[in-house]
C-alpha cells in the first residue's frame, strides 16, 4: 500500500464542459473526413462524430474513476479521513455511477453506428447522429450531480495529509499550544507541510527527516489528541483509532512553563487517556519550551527547546532508537548492524 497522493487528483469538468469537450473534438473529426461523394462522406462523418464524442466521454469518466484512490486499496487511516472528509459510501456510490455512464456512453456509439449501417439516406444519418448526441447528453444530465460531487470532493481531498504507510510515523501529542507544530518544525528538514484534517478547523502539520535513507514522518494532532475524550463523537474516536495504527510512536510534549494555557494536571491526565487509548505504542514524554523553564524543577527525562534547538538532536535519536528497537522484533527485518554474509 503506497501513500496516496490526494493533490495529485485530477480537476473535474462541470458537465457541460465534457458534453462541450465530446462534441467540438467529434466536428474536429468530422471535417477530416474526405469523400468526393455526399452519400458516403455524410455517413462517415456521421459515424465518426458520434464515435469520437461518446469515446472522448468515455474516456474523461473514466479517468476520474482510474485516478480516483480505490478505497479498498487505502490504508485505515486514509479511509478514515475520506470517510470523515467527504463519506466512504458516497464516494463509492458517485465513482460507479461514472462508471455505468462511461459504459451507457459506448453502448450508443455501439447502437447508433449499427442504426447507420442500415440507414439508406442522407437525412437518417443526420437524425440517427443528433439522436445519439441526444442519448449522450441526457447520459451526463443524469449524473451531474454525482459529477459536481466529484468535483467539490476533489478540492477537499486535495487538501488531506498524505501519510506513506510504509516509512514511521511519529504522531507528535499534547495539549493545545504546547509546541506541536513548533517542534516538528524544528526536527523536519524542509518545511513542514500543511494540511487539513477534516476533524477538526485548525491546521495539521506534517514534516519529515531523513536517517540512513528511511524518511522519518512527524505528524501533530491538532484537536485530536489534545482534548479530554469524553468531548468526542464516533467519526473523531474513529479518526483515533486509525491514527492508532498509523504511529509507531507518540511524543507527547507537556509544558511546564509559567506560560502553558493547559494546566499542567490537565495536561497529565490527557497523556494517561492517551497511554490508554494507544496501549501498544510507546509514548515518549517531553517537556517543551525548556528556554523558559528557568527555576521550574526538572519532571522530564527530555526536554527540547523549538526556539534555541537544544535537546532536538537527543529526541531524534532517542526517536530513531525506539523505532528500531520495535522493528526488531520484526522476524524479517535485520537489524543494521546484523554481519552480512558477503562481508565476512
Ligand atoms: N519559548 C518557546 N516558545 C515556544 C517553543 N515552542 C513553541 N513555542 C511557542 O508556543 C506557542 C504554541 O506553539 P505551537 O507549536 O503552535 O503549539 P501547538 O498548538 O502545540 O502546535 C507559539 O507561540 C510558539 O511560538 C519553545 O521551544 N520555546
Ligand atoms: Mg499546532
Amino acid at each position: 500500500m503506497a501513500s496516496v497522493e490526494w493533490r495529485s487528483i485530477p480537476t473535474v469538468l462541470y458537465p457541460q464542459e465534457i458534453l462541450d469537450k465530446a462534441f467540438s473534438r467529434a466536428s474536429g473529426q468530422a471535417d477530416l473526413v474526405e469523400d468526393p461523394d455526399k452519400y458516403h462522406r455524410v455517413r462517415k462523418q456521421m459515424n465518426r462524430m458520434v464515435q469520437s464524442a461518446c469515446d472522448v466521454a468515455t474516456k474523461t469518466l473514466n479517468s476520474y474513476v482510474n485516478r480516483w484512490p480505490s478505497l479498498n486499496a487505502l490504508t485505515e487511516f486514509d479511509r478514515a479521513l475520506v470517510d470523515a472528509a467527504v463519506g466512504c459510501d458516497d464516494y463509492k456510490k458517485n465513482l460507479s455511477a461514472l462508471q455505468w455512464a462511461a459504459e451507457r456512453s459506448q453502448r450508443i456509439s455501439g447502437e447508433a453506428q449499427a442504426k447507420i449501417l442500415r440507414l439508406r439516406d442522407i437525412d437518417g444519418f443526420h437524425k440517427a447522429r443528433r439522436h445519439a448526441y441526444g442519448r449522450l447528453s441526457s447520459v451526463i444530465d443524469q449524473i451531474s450531480p454525482q459529477i459536481m460531487w466529484l468535483g467539490e470532493s476533489r478540492d477537499i481531498l486535495r487538501k488531506l495529509p498524505s501519510l506513506d504507510p510504509l516509512e514511521p510515523c511519529i504522531v507528535v501529542a499534547g495539549s493545545p499550544n504546547v509546541g506541536k507544530s513548533a517542534l516538528i518544525g524544528a526536527l523536519s528538514s524542509g518545511e513542514p507541510q500543511v494540511a487539513s484534517y477534516p476533524f477538526t478547523t485548525k491546521q495539521l502539520h506534517l514534516g519529515h527527516f531523513t536517517h540512513r535513507r528511511r524518511v522519518y514522518q512527524m505528524v501533530d494532532t491538532p484537536g485530536l489528541l489534545d482534548r479530554p475524550m469524553a468531548e468526542r463523537n464516533q467519526i473523531e474516536m474513529q479518526a483515533i483509532a486509525a491514527l492508532e495504527n498509523t504511529g509507531d510512536i507518540v511524543l507527547f510534549l507537556i509544558d511546564r512553563s509559567g506560560e502553558s494555557t493547559t494546566p499542567i494536571n490537565e495536561q497529565e491526565s490527557l497523556l494517561s487517556e492517551v497511554r490508554g487509548l494507544i496501549p501498544g505504542r510507546e509514548v515518549l514524554v517531553v517537556g517543551s519550551k525548556s528556554d523558559i523553564l528557568d527555576g521550574i524543577p526538572e519532571t522530564d527525562e527530555y526536554r527540547i527547546s523549538s526556539v534555541t534547538g537544544d535537546g532536538l538532536e537527543e529526541i531524534r535519536s532517542k526517536l530513531i532508537e525506539i523505532i528500531a528497537a520495535d522493528e526488531i522484533s520484526d522476524p524479517l527485518t535485520l537489524p543494521d548492524h546484523w554481519p552480512r554474509e558477503d562481508s565476512g
